[in-house]
């Protein structure tokens, strides 16, 4: 079997099973990566005065780590700026968000040109190298200028955003040239998959081969799509520990027989948690029989908080807080719990079963594994209700949920009530169809269909194709 070496900005893998480590692909990736024989390699989270490509590798939670530090301005031109002010919210169709900056430009490049200095020496000629997120969508061009000549695949976590926004990014044609120097992309959906191709067919003047291969700039890649999934059996497991039922109980009891409405997101703009609460008070303000019944318990841990954006929505969302809980909270009563810190996986799992609705409510998501935890820490004989954003990649696998528009406050306020007042047989029936959707569909088979996939890849002929 050959070795897997998995790459991403950063690389941190819970030391143990139930601890906190906020972020979907950190909780993906380290189980993707246990039992695996293989490498994580990537970002320390440290800077240091000027860049050394030093090594620190050692053995995390059962999973190889080796990583590298950065410079303090590597860190601010290629992680604040290019990923985190460009890419990120020109990819969740935040152009109004969106900056760019030459320099950005810049630091991105010469970041992904080190990870691929550094990396390349560890490469074996076996080896597939599995490349994830937007940070590092040029790093197969600086490992090919290496002499790596094996698969190399990429996955964006994040959606692709239509061609004609995209076309909005000065260099984009750059940036999607650059990753025709993989085997194999990934996405998490058909929707993302078919904007990409919709670029590289309308945009870059490429052309669709009849292996299904896309070809442009001289060269061609297999794209497909492949839907990521939580660790099921191991988040069930962690649903069931100690530190969950303690958790559970705290809930129940501080709820005094109120119903918990849940929800936990990384506090970034793109969870669409300003229009949530509005919503929530849409609901309270057309639903008088629910007030003092019900409490949205909203955990938000800080992300990213050095970047404006994030401040300002943080700031936005105490204010709206305080007017929502000002206007209709009673002496016993307050209307928005809301938590901006981080808990670990097995508490989380004893909140989310306390919960009578989790409401997942993104403007844009690549996917979004909090929906799927929601369903998997359920009671299955009394399970709760999922209320799911139309616009999380996660809605096409989960129709059994209430589906909504997050952009209207009176269509998700309406799924609040419908959630709250629905029958046990009901929610019974959509949950277990939901749950077979979650254990199925679950990490270990994106990992297995996308490694699949890239081993393939060996085998293939590239057709040759014209320079464009
Ligand atoms: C990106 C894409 C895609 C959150 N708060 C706490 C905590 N979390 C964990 C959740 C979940 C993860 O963080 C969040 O995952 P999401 O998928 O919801 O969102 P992103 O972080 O934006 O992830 C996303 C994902 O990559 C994977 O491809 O689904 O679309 O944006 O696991 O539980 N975990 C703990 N404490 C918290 O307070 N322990």
């Amino acid at each position: 079997m050959s070795r897997l070496i998995v790459v991403s900005n950063r690389v941190n893998p819970p030391a143990n099973p139930g601890e906190a480590s906020t972020g979907g692909l950190a909780m993906a990736l380290s189980a993707a990566l246990r039992e695996y024989k293989g490498l994580w390699f990537g970002w320390s989270g440290q800077t240091t005065d000027e860049f050394n490509g030093r090594l620190s590798i050692q053995k995390v939670g059962g999973v190889t780590v080796a990583t590298v530090d950065l410079e303090a301005h590597d860190f601010d031109e290629y992680y604040n700026g290019f990923a985190n002010r460009t890419l990120w919210p020109l990819f969740h169709y935040r152009i109004d968000l969106t900056a760019y900056d030459r320099s950005y430009g810049e630091g991105y490049a010469r970041v992904n040109q080190r990870f691929a200095e550094t990396l390349a020496p560890l490469i074996e000629s076996d080896d597939l190298v599995w490349v994830h997120d937007y940070h590092l969508i040029p790093l197969a061009t600086g490992l090919r200028r290496q002499g790596i000549a094996g698969p190399i695949g990429f996955f964006l976590h994040i959606p692709w955003p239509p061609h004609q926004l995209l076309a909005t990014l000065p260099r984009a044609r750059e940036l999607v040239e650059s990753l025709f120097d993989y085997d194999l992309i990934g996405f998490h959906t058909g929707e993302w998959l078919d904007a990409f191709r919709d670029y590289v067919l309308k945009e870059a003047g490429g052309v669709e081969g009849p292996d299904g291969r896309l070809q442009a700039f001289g060269k061609s890649v297999r794209a497909i799509a492949d839907p990521i999934g939580i660790d099921a059996a191991d988040f069930a497991q962690a649903s069931r520990s100690e530190a969950a039922d303690e958790h559970f109980e705290t809930m129940v009891n501080s709820a005094g027989g109120r119903a918990i409405i849940v929800g936990v997101d990384r506090l970034d703009y793109s969870k669409g948690l300003e229009d949530r609460f509005l919503a929530y008070e849409r609901f309270l303000e057309d639903n008088p029989e629910w007030r003092e019944r019900c409490f949205l318990l909203q955990i938000a841990p800080t992300s990213r908080g050095e970047l404006e954006a994030y401040q300002d929505i943080r700031a936005d969302l105490e204010t709206l807080t305080g007017r929502i809980n000002g206007a209709y909270a009673a002496l016993d009563w307050t209307p928005i719990r809301y938590v901006n810190r981080n808990y670990r996986r097995d508490e989380l799992a004893g909140v989310y079963r306390a919960a009578r609705v989790g409401l997942v409510t993104p403007l844009r998501d690549g996917m979004n594994l909090v929906a799927k935890e929601y369903v998997a820490a359920q009671d299955p004989d009394d399970p709760g209700v999922l209320i799911l954003s139309r616009f999380a990649g996660a809605a096409v696998q989960m129709p059994e949920a209430l589906i909504v528009n997050p952009f209207s406050q009176e269509d998700v306020a309406d799924a609040l009530r419908r959630a709250l007042e629905m029958p046990r047989e009901e929610r019974i029936t959509r949950w277990r169809a939901l749950m077979d959707g979650v254990e199925r569909d679950d990490v270990l088979a994106w990992r297995e269909a996308f490694v699949e996939a890239l081993e393939a890849t060996r085998r293939e002929e590239p057709a040759p194709s014209p320079a464009v």
